[in-house]
């Protein structure tokens, strides 16, 4: 099984959304009239695309289509595949995020539950696999299980990982593990932090005194604030990745559990909304079950050619 097989896998419940009610629309070699955009409009809804998002789109498609004078239903299709690509690839950043800077230093935040700390696990385990030093800091000092789940992944991955006791103060673990970071000559420091509800102003406050104290180590600090969303919570994403984007700046968005949801339109509202890269989707529970996110693959994914299947 190829990736991209996995992935049209993985994203089965969406694309039963969207997709067949699309193929229903353009299996019926009919003339492009009102109509069709706004069944077009109905499914991008149904798959928790928004109603912003899908106007965007709409509006677009139909620029698209006078332009290039499409006649049938087919070419409408093919429109809406490229267009959603663009919106998807517009947020892709130009600017490389300290790429190259060593250690690398990624925040994950997020609300809670939404799969932070295994996607973490998931992202070092492929900066291994490239052959990378990988070093985890264990700042959701909020809950004891929280620092044990992130040693848990630590002894699997054979990777270190900086903690100090429940209840610390979590900036000073990242400023630890920064410096550990460096004398140990690490690629890539990777800190997962505590799940807060973006409406919790104390916990928000932490995150942002996390940024501080790394900013002061290193202005270019940290090189990536990486939000990870749960698809399944559909539109209530968008707020989320508002309240976060206000308080900390994000640089780069992680969807998971698509796996599981039908709500996958909400990755190209994200994108379309706020223009924040979304670097990796989550696919399922595994090690492997995650992916760098790819436009083309993802709404090929999601809107495969009519006979296509891969
Ligand atoms: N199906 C599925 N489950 C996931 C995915 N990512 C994370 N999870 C599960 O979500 C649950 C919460 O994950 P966790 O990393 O502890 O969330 P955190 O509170 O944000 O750190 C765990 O049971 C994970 O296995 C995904 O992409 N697909
Ligand atoms: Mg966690």
């Amino acid at each position: 099984m190829t990736s991209k097989d996995g992935l049209f896998a993985r994203l089965s419940k969406t694309r039963q959304h969207l997709a067949s009610g699309l193929f229903g629309i353009f299996g019926t070699a009919k003339k492009i009239d009102e109509s069709v955009y706004e069944e077009i409009e109905d499914q991008m809804l149904m798959a928790d695309l928004g109603v912003q998002t899908s106007q965007h789109l709409l509006s677009v498609l139909r620029k698209k289509a006078h332009r290039q004078r499409y006649q049938t239903t087919g070419e409408l299709m093919t429109g809406l595949r490229e267009t959603i690509v663009e919106v998807l690839a517009a947020s892709e950043c130009s600017s490389d995020h300290g790429r190259t800077a060593r250690p690398r230093v990624t925040l994950m935040v997020g609300v809670n539950g939404v799969g932070k700390t295994t996607s973490l696990a998931k992202i070092a385990h492929r900066y291994q696999l490239n052959g990378n030093r990988v070093m985890l800091a264990a700042c959701d000092t909020f809950r004891a299980a929280a620092i044990e789940q992130l040693q848990c992944w630590g002894d699997r991955l054979e990777l270190p990982v900086i903690t100090q006791p429940h209840g610390a103060d979590a900036a000073a673990v990242a400023f630890d593990a920064y410096q550990a970071a460096c004398s140990r000559q690490t690629d890539h420091l990777l800190i997962d932090t505590a799940g807060r509800q973006h409406t919790h102003g104390d916990l928000m406050e932490q995150l942002k005194k996390i940024k501080r104290v790394l900013e002061k180590a290193d202005s270019a600090l940290p090189h990536e604030v990486l939000m990870t969303v749960d698809a399944g919570n559909g539109q209530n994403v968008l707020s989320q990745i508002g309240s976060f984007h206000e308080a900390i700046a994000l640089t780069g968005l992680c969807v998971t559990k698509l796996d599981g949801t039908a709500k996958g339109g909400v990755v190209i509202a994200a994108a379309q909304r706020y223009g924040i890269p979304i670097r990796y989707i989550g696919v399922g529970e595994g090690l492997e079950d995650l992916r760098e996110f790819v436009p083309a693959d993802f709404v090929h994914a999601l809107i495969p050619e009519r006979d296509g299947g891969s």
